[in-house]
């Protein structure tokens, strides 16, 4: 019940802006859905086209000024950022750096898969443990992980 409550007090209050690879790289566009799909639990995703994978034929019409300018007004009206940040992206960067100028609360997810592959230190160094953080994580971890961050907003 207590749950319940507050997660429509949030549904109702919370704009989430979700930041995923497009350009960057779809592979992780199905992780993606999902990650907006929990989300919704706790707010309003303006983002909700990320985890499309039909995105290109949706968005052929649409120039890169006006898509930057309408994710920026998205940003900016957001309350909190979450960034999917396994797959690199020069996009998904530029807006955390964005929200970072904006002083979001921001939460970055990153899945350490491969051994090789490090997540930029840009990122990594930015975690300060209160607007900012930095999480590894396995997919299955996702309830517990949004279910905390959420109630210590
Ligand atoms: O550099 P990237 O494309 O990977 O940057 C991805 C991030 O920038 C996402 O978090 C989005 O919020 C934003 N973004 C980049 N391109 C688009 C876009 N393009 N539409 C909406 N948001 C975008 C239209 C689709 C394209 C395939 C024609």
């Amino acid at each position: 019940m207590i749950q319940l409550l507050f997660r429509t007090r949030y549904k109702m209050s919370l704009n989430i802006y979700f930041c995923g690879s497009i350009h960057g790289g779809r592979q992780d566009a199905n992780l993606y859905a999902r990650i907006i799909k929990q989300l919704q639990e706790y707010g309003e995703v303006l983002t909700e086209h990320v985890g499309k994978v039909e995105i290109e034929k949706e968005a052929e019409k649409l120039d890169a000024k006006f898509i930057h300018d309408r994710d920026i007004d998205w940003l900016e009206t957001s309350n909190v950022v979450v960034a999917e940040v396994t797959q690199p992206s020069l996009g998904v960067g530029y807006e955390i750096g964005r929200a970072v100028a904006m002083k979001k609360k921001i939460l970055c997810l990153y899945r350490p898969t491969n051994p090789g592959k490090k997540l930029s230190c840009m990122i990594r160094g930015a975690h300060d443990g209160d607007s900012i953080k930095v999480f590894d994580y396995k997919e299955e971890e996702l309830p517990k992980i949004f279910k905390d961050y959420f109630a210590a907003l």
